[in-house]
């Protein structure tokens, strides 16, 4: 598929933008708690780093991950799912720092969301050429929560497109301290984020860092785990 194609929406002044039912762009919601969020990062990463895990087709992913909170989102060439347990250390996930959970639980109030819980948060390192390709989220089994993503540093160029695979696609220019909060019938829609251009922010260098927050459910995360092995 050729994105260029496509117009590029840029984030306009306004604060919030609906992205389509039950889903809301936040303009540079975490922009002002930006530096105590990588500070907390920093610490976190000292006890689960970054990593390339393998996707399902055997391939590593060129975007480095790691999560805190109860459960973490993994992969090998097996498949994926939400485990207690970091497989890199064989230890539990590091807490979820306070300032993330506040951060992403405002997100979702402001959003209309009231009752958001995140059990995870998913932390995405992209480097310039590091792409996700079109994918959904669906493996959270709680779908009527909502996922709440931060952009961090460089921008990036996120691609939204529909339910089915194959639905056009809309471009979204991300930038520092916007937030997403993605719910309602747009839960399950495909997306992913170009290859990340040559940048510099002074807060992260050439990097981008995502965190994404998901509320995943109780029961399933055991089945899960045994799933995935551990
Ligand atoms: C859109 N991360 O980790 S924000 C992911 O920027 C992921 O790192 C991207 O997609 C990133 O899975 C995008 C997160 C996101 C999460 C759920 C969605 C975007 C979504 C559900 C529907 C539509
Ligand atoms: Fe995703």
């Amino acid at each position: 598929m050729n994105y260029d194609l496509f117009d590029t929406i840029t984030n306009p002044d306004t604060n919030h933008v609906e992205l389509g039912q039950g889903t809301k762009l936040l303009n540079k919601f975490a922009h002002h708690m930006s530096v105590e969020l990588l500070q907390q990062l920093n610490k976190l990463i000292q006890i689960s780093p970054f990593r390339n895990m393998i996707a399902p087709n055997g391939h590593a992913m060129s975007v480095a991950m790691t999560n805190c909170g109860i459960v973490g989102w993994v992969s090998d060439h097996k498949g994926y799912c939400y485990s207690t347990i970091d497989p890199l250390t064989g230890k539990n996930w590091p807490d979820m720092p306070t300032a993330f959970e506040k951060l992403a639980v405002s997100a979702a109030e402001s959003a209309g969301y009231t009752d958001f819980s995140p059990s995870c948060c998913l932390i995405n390192k992209y480097q310039p050429g590091t792409k996700l390709s079109l994918h959904q989220d669906k493996n959270e089994n709680n779908l009527s929560a909502p996922i709440v993503s931060v952009s961090l540093g460089v921008m990036a160029t996120f691609v939204l497109g529909g339910l089915s695979r194959d639905d056009r696609v809309t471009k979204i220019a991300l930038t520092h301290g916007d937030v997403i909060v993605w719910g309602g019938t747009g839960r399950l829609r495909y997306h992913g984020v170009l290859p990340i251009k040559n940048g510099y922010h002074p807060e992260t260098g050439s990097y981008r860092i995502n965190l994404t927050f998901r509320q995943v459910g109780g029961l399933r995360d055991s089945v899960a785990n045994s799933d995935c092995g551990f």
